[in-house]
């Protein structure tokens, strides 16, 4: 053994040797930096962004899990950092001391603890996984179902129970909702962050997740599976509300369905409230006053008249479905456009033949 010889470290060549293997202020830097790791850490922590509250309650099942697990793994690693940490400085080499260590030929109880204890977290884990989905996916007793559609690039929420159909998914607080789903198209994912939940959406088969809102409020549903070149904007919203609200919403959704028309002009007349015609075009028959565009008083007499070539009828559907196709003189194109996709073509037909009745 040379204890004369040069350091090993190359660039301390020529300098002497340091005593020690850190210097006091490398040791402070250190230490420094390691609180102040520990210190964002723990403000990252407790305001962690990425895990807002859970708003159902199987995410605070699943957010338990995850605590659990990340627990466990602060633990091991703290204790495994700290005897690295201790082993450095207790049993670090001095500069200059090139001797070997002495010969260890491994220790059986060490590595039976080593690996009996994480055969036991895992273990642990596997059956606390096991009992977080079994409890996550279990059906209480009444729970309403919910048939999810996805689309490139949309989501339809139909409730078959009230034959409702919705571009938003809304849920009563505190009851459990299946929902059944399944893509018109390609693979989509449906998830809500705040409720911790995420499945695919298949195009071949029905796939279901079960979710309770425990929290009132809007959350996100976000198509999560790159799904084409719309997926970014394949959202909607889930609606957490309360007994009562979500009765209303239903029946407001209800009114608002295609019925089957008893009487066509009372069908027609209240389809011509609910689409906001009444709301720019007065008419006598439906007691709207709308000023913003021309009266439809008479509209079934003159129709014809307006565009050479156009029947009556021709006239008042392309007004409808195409309201800048021809401007009545004097007024501003400020008309929807859209009211050929609102509509059910049984509807439109209903509308062009209630205003058609209007002599
Ligand atoms: C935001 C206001 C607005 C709404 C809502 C609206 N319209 Fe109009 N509509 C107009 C304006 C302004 C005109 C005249 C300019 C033009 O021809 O587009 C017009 C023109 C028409 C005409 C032609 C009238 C004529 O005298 O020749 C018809 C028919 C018509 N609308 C039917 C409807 C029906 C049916 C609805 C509901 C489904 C509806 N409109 C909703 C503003 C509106
Ligand atoms: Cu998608």
């Amino acid at each position: 053994m040379n204890q004369e010889s040069q350091p090993s470290f190359p660039h301390r060549a020529g300098h002497g040797a340091t005593p020690g293997l850190f210097d006091a202020t490398s040791k402070l830097a250190a230490i420094l930096i390691g609180a102040a790791a520990v210190i964002a850490g723990l403000a990252a922590g407790l305001r962690n962004p990425f895990l807002t509250d859970a708003a159902s309650s199987q995410g605070a099942a699943i957010d338990a899990l995850f605590s659990i697990t990340l627990g466990i793994a602060a633990v091991i690693f703290v204790v495994v950092q700290g005897f690295l940490l201790y082993s450095i400085i207790r049993f670090g080499q001095p500069a200059g001391d090139e001797t070997d260590g002495p010969p260890i030929r491994g220790n059986a109880s060490l590595e039976v603890i080593w690996t009996a204890i994480p055969a036991a977290i895992v273990v642990f884990l596997a059956l606390f996984s096991y009992r977080v989905l079994a409890d996550i996916e279990r059906p209480r007793g009444d729970e309403m179902i919910v048939e999810v559609t996805a689309r490139q690039y949309a989501w339809e929420f139909y409730y078959p129970t009230s034959d409702i159909q919705s571009n938003e998914l809304h849920i009563p607080l505190g009851r459990q909702v299946l929902l059944k789903m399944r893509s018109t198209d390609v693979i989509h994912a449906f998830w809500v962050p705040e409720f911790r939940i995420k499945k695919d959406v298949m195009p071949d088969r029905i796939t279901e997740a079960r979710i309770t809102g425990v929290q009132l409020g809007t959350y996100p549903v976000v198509c999560t599976e790159l799904c084409g070149a719309g997926h970014a904007v394949m959202r909607s919203q889930v609606v957490v509300q309360s007994d009562a609200e979500f009765r209303i919403w239903t029946a407001s959704q209800a009114a608002g369905k295609l019925r089957a028309p008893a009487d066509p002009l009372a069908y027609g007349r209240e389809l011509y409230n609910r689409l906001a015609c009444n709301s720019c075009h007065a008419l006598t028959d439906a007691a709207a006053v709308g000023q913003i565009g021309p009266s439809l008083d008479g509209i079934g007499g003159r129709a014809g008249a307006t565009v050479a070539g156009q029947s009556a009828e021709e006239y008042v559907r392309l007004a409808i479905v195409k309201p800048n196709a021809y401007l009545v003189p004097k007024y501003q194109p400020v008309m929807p456009g859209d009211y050929g996709l609102r509509m059910s073509d049984a509807e439109l037909d209903a509308l062009v033949q209630y205003l058609l009745t209007r002599k």
